[in-house]
């Protein structure tokens, strides 16, 4: 996460603050100015080095603003932001993370019940007590009850889109160190996983004191939870992050245990055991010569954390300074991180039937991205600019039709969509790359596409989104979508936002099933808020015989870099490049819109 997003973050709570407490006016305000501060394309920290005149340069960040955003980046914290949340001692990202509860729900239950957290507010809903509040009903303590597990997992876990660029950060700052001879992100964020618990950082160096030292150092450390000899973790953008260093003849050894999956793990080492080798997050050792040392009973993780307790390095070490030679040592073919989630990967290794996963580099263009014509945030010259600046050799313009779901007042009505798409074809013509013009219509709740047959006709491209109505089994309605005649691509299928809603329950080999005898694809939304499909249903997908696309739902420019999120969820499907539909040629493209 940069510095942009961070201090976008503290004003959307600032924003939540004031409006639970009854503030009205002034949380629009800071929520417009997060936003284009997110959007901003320079560094944030470059601005407020500068002074407040030069941050006032964004759009809606005026005088009141900008002397935060400057003492923030000075001092890691926002005074009258401490004292809101000291004025109203309350857990608000993960309250306003359970279904109907807003700010000013937050604020009230606080008033009248002290609800502070989430156990708090069970306990309320559970005691029947928040029926008794004014404005609330039975119907509230029943959403309550019904959405509390879901926050309380999300409250858990970071997104991916977070927590990936603070590891990314936290290793370049880490690498700058002489001491460091390799660094490596590990766990469930080298997997790429789409939620993440923690973030583990591993580094090989042969002296760990100045490497801890730089750690806890890090400047964006919003707390150091624990510092030891060759361990510390630390608080960063509300994610925990494990550091562990160790020797370089044991790098490879402790990346492979390290990145996971536990199960996976667990699989890898069955294997080892087979062939009288023994793998901890040392290497892998020949205890062939040992007779029965503790080569029986390491099948279990229980067993396993305590050989690892004890500190064995026993018998001959054969592997362990390359993962690579990990994997080399019990016959195995180094396998992707993605891949490491017990999901046949083992076998398929073992095998020599490891995919040839899709490559960030493979993908061509985007399909599915918005200009101010609905709810950008750019023109179509400045995206179509963007996506020939990021490397694409296509893009589709696909803005939103109107209807439910859609942003007030922002979707393209039918009778406008054949002009802009004029517009879009007009800038086409005079840029580098192919440039599709399209549209993204909603699913409505039968399954109907909420544009004109006459007008969908007429588009290069059509993208139909479930947009409302996000909860039950929604098979039929997504396979009716697919099953009309003009819909190209399915966009974010279940609809879902990760750590907020489920989003629609779907079959998805049926749904699958249908896409590929239609002829069409089933996207995977790169947005880190989404991940829709996942990696789980991306390989059912590809096992039906589907099509994927990778989209990034591109509200600007900047976003079109989000597509690597999708790049490697589509690789935790087990995606190659003959799976994926953007990354074909533009013939390639052509050929399978015109089926
Ligand atoms: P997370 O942090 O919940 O998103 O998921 P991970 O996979 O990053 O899990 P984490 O941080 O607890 O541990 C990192 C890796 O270390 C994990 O994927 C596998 C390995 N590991 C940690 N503890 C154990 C254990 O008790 N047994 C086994 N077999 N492996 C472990
Ligand atoms: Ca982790
Ligand atoms: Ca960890
Ligand atoms: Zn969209």
């Amino acid at each position: 996460m940069s510095r942009n997003d961070e201090v976008a973050d503290r004003f959307e709570e600032f924003a939540d603050r004031l409006e639970a407490t009854g503030v009205e006016y002034k949380p629009q305000s800071y929520r417009r100015a997060a936003e284009n501060i997110r959007a901003h394309p320079g560094a944030i920290e470059s601005l407020a080095a500068e002074g407040q005149d030069a941050v006032e340069g964004i759009e809606g960040v005026g005088d009141a603003l900008s002397s935060k955003v400057v003492e923030y980046v000075e001092t890691g914290e926002i005074e009258e932001l401490e004292e809101l949340r000291a004025e109203l001692p309350v857990d608000m990202a993960a309250l306003t993370r359970v279904e109907g509860v807003g700010p000013k729900t937050v604020g009230t239950l606080y008033d009248e019940l002290g609800v502070e957290d989430l156990d708090d507010l069970e306990a309320a809903a559970e005691a029947e007590r928040i029926r008794e509040v004014k404005g609330f009903g039975a119907k509230t303590e029943e959403n309550v009850l019904s959405g509390i597990e879901f926050a309380r997992q999300a409250s858990q876990r970071s997104l991916l889109g977070d927590a990936r660029p603070v590891g990314e950060d936290l290793r370049r700052y880490i690498v700058g160190s002489e001491a460091v001879a390799e660094c490596e992100l590990a766990g469930s964020l080298r997997r790429w996983r789409e939620t993440i618990g923690d973030v583990d950082l591993l580094v090989a160096s042969e002296d760990p004191e100045p490497v801890i030292e730089r750690f806890v150092d890090w400047e964006r450390a919003e707390r150091v939870i624990e510092s030891g000899t060759t361990k510390a973790s630390l608080r960063a953008n509300g994610v925990r992050v494990d550091l562990r260093v160790v020797v370089p003849e044991e790098f490879g050894g402790a990346l492979q245990y390290f990145t996971g999956s536990r199960d996976h793990n667990i699989g890898f080492r069955n294997r080892a055991i087979d062939r009288d080798l023994k793998v901890n997050e040392y290497g892998v050792f020949d205890v062939s010569e040992l007779g029965s040392d503790g080569s029986s009973d390491v099948s279990d993780g229980v067993s396993e954390v305590e050989d690892i307790e004890a500190g064995q390095r026993v018998g001959e070490r054969v592997a362990g300074e390359t993962e690579s030679g990990v994997y080399e040592a019990v016959g195995l073919p180094w396998v992707p991180p993605e891949l490491r989630e017990d999901s046949g990967e083992l076998a398929a290794a073992a095998d020599g039937d490891l995919p040839d996963l899709l490559d960030e580099s493979e993908v061509r263009g985007d399909l599915h991205t918005h200009t101010d014509a609905s709810d950008g945030k750019a023109t179509i010259e400045e995206m179509v600019a963007g996506a020939a600046e990021f490397g694409h050799d296509y893009l589709a313009i696909t803005d939103h039709a109107s209807g439910p779901g859609v942003v007030a007042d922002t979707g393209v009505e039918d009778d406008d969509l054949l002009d802009h798409s004029e517009a879009i074809h007009e800038v086409g013509e005079s840029a580098d790359i192919d440039v599709f013009a399209g549209v993204e219509a909603n699913i409505d709740a039968e399954g109907g596409v909420s544009v004109r047959d006459d007008v969908l006709e007429r588009l290069d491209i059509v993208v139909a989104s479930p947009h409302s109505g996000l909860d039950g089994d929604g098979t039929q309605r997504i396979i009716a979508a697919i099953e009309h005649p003009e819909v190209d691509i399915v966009g974010h299928p279940t609809g879902r936002y990760l750590n907020q809603r489920a989003g629609l329950e779907l079959d998805f080999e049926a749904v699958a099933e249908a896409a590929a005898t239609n002829g069409v694809a089933l996207e995977v939304n790169a947005n880190p808020r989404r991940l829709d499909l996942s990696g789980g249903a991306v390989g059912t997908a590809i096992e039906a015989g589907a099509t994927v696309v990778i989209d990034t739902d591109a509200h600007r420019p900047a976003s079109y870099d989000l597509v690597r999120y999708g790049v490697h969820t589509a690789r935790r499907g087990w995606a190659e490049a003959d799976d994926v539909l953007n990354a074909r040629d533009v013939e390639g493209l052509r050929a399978f819109l015109a089926e």
